[in-house]
Parts: C-alpha cells; structure tokens; sequence
C-alpha cells in the first residue's frame, strides 16, 4: 500500500497511536509509520542521530559513529538528491542518455540512506532480546531466537564485499526473513520491509575492529535494540494488512 492509499483507507488513526510513545524511533516517524527521509519538497534529509555519539561505547567507538554517520550516510543522502535531479533534468530536457546511470545511482544511494537510517535507530546502549510478537515469529519461522541469531551472524558475516545483514518482514508470505545484501541495494527479495539492519561495509568497525569484522558483528549484539526491531515489526504488519 502507497502513502496515499494508506492514507486515505482511514486506517490513519491506528498508526498514529503508534507514535504517541516518546521515543527517538518515534520522532523521526511520519504519520504513516514510515522513516522520515524526505522533507516537505521531497528532498532527502538526514534525521539527528537519535543519541550521543559516545552513546553506543565501547562496542561502537564514538569516532566511527561521527565519521559513519557525517560522510557515508550523510553522502549518501546528498548524492541521492544528486541523482533525482539529474534523473528529473534527464525527463524534462527529453535527453535520456545517461538517465539509465543516475536510476542505477539512485538506487544504491537511497537504498544507502534508508538502511542508515533504520540501523541508528535498531542501535541502543544495552542489550536486549526480542519479546512479544516478534519473538513468536522468530520461534515460528526459525526455530528460535539463538537459531535466528547464528543464522543473521553467519549471514551478516560473510557477506561478499561491503554489505548487510538484515531480518525482515516479507509480507507476500507474512514470513520474517534474512538477506544477504550486498552493497546497499543488492539480493533483497521485492517487498521486504527491514525489521534489522547490520551494517558491515568497512567503514562501520575498521577503526576499532581492524580486519576482524566477524568481531564487530559479535560486539554488535550488545547493543542492538530489538525493541526497536518489534516496533517496526508492528508497523510493517499494519502497513500492509
Ligand atoms: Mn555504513
């Protein structure tokens, strides 16, 4: 379902109780549940990070995090409203020659903002494990919360190049799910909607960590928010029911 479908089906009012808790997830919200990428004019726009950058010390140093989210995310975010005005200039001078480049890039820059912009908000400075619904599922579709986290780390770990881990809600199967992406937009399955996001492209441990990513995944267990997790589990059901 589209904004505008979703809007006008009256389920509004269910969503938006979602938000009447006061939490950074919730802030960055719209009235739909959905991350807040775009401004009024619909260009991309980085939220505030939803804490400290020392917040998620020692297991996330806080020179990464500065470093992660100022000039990978936040370049990412410029170069995709790079890449939607060229593709917009592209249409209306009816010149589409290179239209096909910029679509490719808009992909892969976009798809780099909405993966950061879920992974700072699934990141806490404690650790948590799934409960509720969420953790129902987890049981049903993986035979349990340690089987789903050797299965993501595993995953996660070995992913070919830069990439992420990442447990999802498939809502043609009303299923959870992992992929292995590669790059920022690479083997997803059309519809998943991310519950979880692990970035490990290098730049997100390679100060702290070095070359021993399978560490930095490990480490990342400690402070990976799955209440976080659940509450986008809720929206995505209610989005698409
Ligand atoms: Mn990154």
């Amino acid at each position: 379902m589209n904004r505008k479908d979703f809007l006008k089906s009256g389920t509004l009012a269910g969503a938006a109780t979602l938000l009447s808790s006061n939490n950074a997830f919730a802030q960055n919200l719209t009235d739909n549940s959905i991350d807040k990428l775009v401004d009024a004019n619909g260009n991309f726009i980085q939220q505030p990070l939803p804490y400290a950058e020392n917040y998620l010390e020692p297991y996330m140093d806080s020179e990464t995090l500065h470093l992660h989210y100022t000039f990978h995310h936040g370049g990412a975010t410029k170069a995709a409203n790079t890449d939607l005005k060229k593709i917009h200039e592209a249409i209306d001078t009816n010149n589409l020659e290179t239209v096909d480049y910029w679509t490719k890039k808009l992909s892969y820059h976009l798809s780099s903002h909405i993966l950061h912009s879920i992974f700072w908000t699934n990141l806490a400075n404690k650790a948590t494990t799934p409960k509720g619904d969420l953790l129902k599922r987890i049981d049903n579709d993986f035979g349990g919360y340690e089987k789903l986290k050797a299965y993501l780390v595993q995953t996660s770990k070995n992913v070919d190049g830069n990439g992420w881990g990442i447990l999802g809600y498939q809502p043609y199967t009303d299923k959870l799910t992992v992929l292995q992406c590669e790059n920022h937009e690479k083997l997803t399955q059309w519809g998943v909607i991310p519950l979880l996001v692990i970035d490990v492209w290098e730049h997100s441990y390679y100060l702290k960590y070095k070359n021993k990513r399978g560490d930095f995944v490990d480490a990342l267990f400690n402070i990976i928010n799955w209440d976080n997790s659940a509450q986008r589990l809720d929206d995505a059901i209610k989005l698409t029911k």
